[in-house]
């Protein structure tokens, strides 16, 4: 047995895997790089333009990861696949978070996000990956659907020498250095793209016709990173830069709108490129074609909503959707959503007081001080109205299955619905999944409460908070 000593954490190994995939798609996908540059310039300047947001993000731990922060997207094919990622991801401190079902958009999908969930795993690193299941099921032609399974189970979208490492890290409890850094290199392998597709053109046009996701999921010898998203902290202004750096932006930007406290996530993504490929015929012989699946996307995020925050942001954007379709589509939508979402409280006292988003509690100079006494009693509210607390909305960490829909169709076309919606099945993911996936309310929930716990604890005299 080794010490543990000599383990590297799993939260470094994911800043590792993070920052390697980031290179890798980079040189993969030019116009990503420029978008990376693009954030980031919008960024500094947010900042230097608005001390009060640079502060709240320090005050709680963000202003460092922004910058790095990132979350991708891939699709898998089969259980087998799904429930060997969930183990990758486990040796980088990523665990199955939330269900989506795509299926009432048509996609024949159904997903997780695998991402950290303890507070100091998501300032050290929140890389996070939109994960999709293939629903075969859903496919409507029969001998089709034969023939994908059959190409999915000729392939192993895993390295030996990755697997090895699998094995190692959980006999062990973890890795030392050396394989460490050669995990990180050999999981990467798994989200290269290939140019050399791994079916005939003729099965790759038959899948194409039946579903653009199902060719992209079945073609090729592994689940390719489709988009790897850097979080910007004013997408409207990155959204109108965009064309002057010669990327064209998908027309709207997904999810609730701009606000004076952001909450959930804002997203747009530029359209997927036409990339060659080559397809082997049954003679040996390569023949040129193309595929389109890559793209690239923004994000800003906001605060984490409770369910009765979630319920009305819901039915907001329900309504604002009814009242564009009434309208004929003749209305910009940016502000028809503004108008509707007037209902929302837009400020965090107001936000607070109806129970409609989470927050992280911390002293304020004035508590830090007091807490020397700790003499203080009352609960949270008395110590917020004496100054000696304050408190910050809690980062959403996890997607939203709209705007996910959204995304999807932005780079796989607007074609209606070919797959049947044929609604949740979470149970049956769970089980490809080998484990339930984790509610992202409770793990919002648990981060509320302990900056709670940790402010009462250091106010009130120790006998109150037994
Ligand atoms: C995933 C699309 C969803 C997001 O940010 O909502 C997504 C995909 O296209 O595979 O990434
Ligand atoms: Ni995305």
């Amino acid at each position: 047995m080794r010490s543990d000593r000599s383990f590297i954490s799993p939260d470094d190994i994911r800043a590792g895997f993070a920052e390697a995939m980031s290179r890798m798609y980079r040189t993969e996908v030019p116009a990503y790089g420029t978008l990376l540059d693009l954030v980031a310039q919008v960024n500094a300047e947010t900042i230097a333009h608005d001390p009060a947001l640079a502060d709240a993000l320090a005050r709680t731990g963000s202003l460092d990861r922004i910058g790095d922060e990132r979350h991708g997207a891939i699709r898998l094919g089969t259980a087998a696949e799904l429930a060997t990622m969930r183990r990758l991801f486990a040796v980088m401190g990523m665990a199955p978070v939330g269900y989506y079902d795509l299926s009432p958009a048509g996609i024949p999908v159904h997903s997780t996000a695998f991402r950290p969930v303890g507070e100091k795993a998501l300032k050290r690193n929140p890389f996070r990956v939109f994960t999709s299941l293939l629903r075969l099921e859903l496919i409507r032609d029969e001998a089709l659907r034969a023939e994908a399974q059959a190409a999915l189970a000729r392939r192993d979208i895993f390295s030996p020498k990755v697997r090895d490492l699998l094995e190692t890290a959980e006999r062990d409890g973890g890795l030392g250095r050396q394989d460490a850094a050669l995990f990180v290199s050999e999981a990467l392998e798994t989200f290269r793209w290939h140019d050399r597709a791994s079916v005939p053109k003729a099965l790759y046009e038959r899948l194409h016709a039946a579903h653009r996701l199902l060719a992209d999921v079945v073609s090729f010898r592994g689940p390719h990173i489709n988009h790897l998203t850097p979080r910007t902290l004013d997408i409207d202004s990155v959204q109108e830069l965009m064309p002057q750096y010669g990327i064209a932006p998908k027309e709207t930007i997904e999810g609730p709108p701009r606000r004076a406290v952001p909450i959930l996530l804002r997203q747009t993504s530029f359209k997927a490129l036409e990339e060659p490929v080559a397809f082997q015929d049954e003679d040996g012989a390569w023949v040129a074609g193309t595929h389109t699946a890559r793209f690239g996307e923004i994000e800003q995020r906001g605060a984490a909503l409770t369910p009765k925050g979630r319920r009305l942001y819901d039915e907001l954007l329900a309504q604002a959707q009814a009242e564009f379709r009434e309208a004929g589509g003749s209305v910009p939508w940016q502000s028809l959503l503004a108008e509707v979402f007037r209902a929302f409280p837009d400020t965090r006292a107001g936000l607070r007081a109806e129970g409609l988003a989470y927050f992280e509690y911390t002293l304020t100079p004035v508590g830090r001080r007091a807490s020397l006494e700790r003499g203080w009693t009352g609960d949270i509210d008395a110590l917020i109205a004496q100054g000696l607390v304050d408190y910050d909305p809690i980062v959403y960490e996890d997607f939203l299955p709209v705007s996910a829909a959204g995304i999807f169709r932005s780079n796989l076309g607007d074609r209606p619905a070919e797959a049947g919606a044929a609604g949740p099945a979470q149970r049956v993911f769970e089980e490809a999944l080998g484990c339930p996936v984790a509610d992202e309310f409770a793990l919002y929930a648990a981060i509320e409460a302990a900056s709670i716990e940790r402010c009462l604890n250091a106010l009130t005299p120790r006998s109150q908070v037994a």
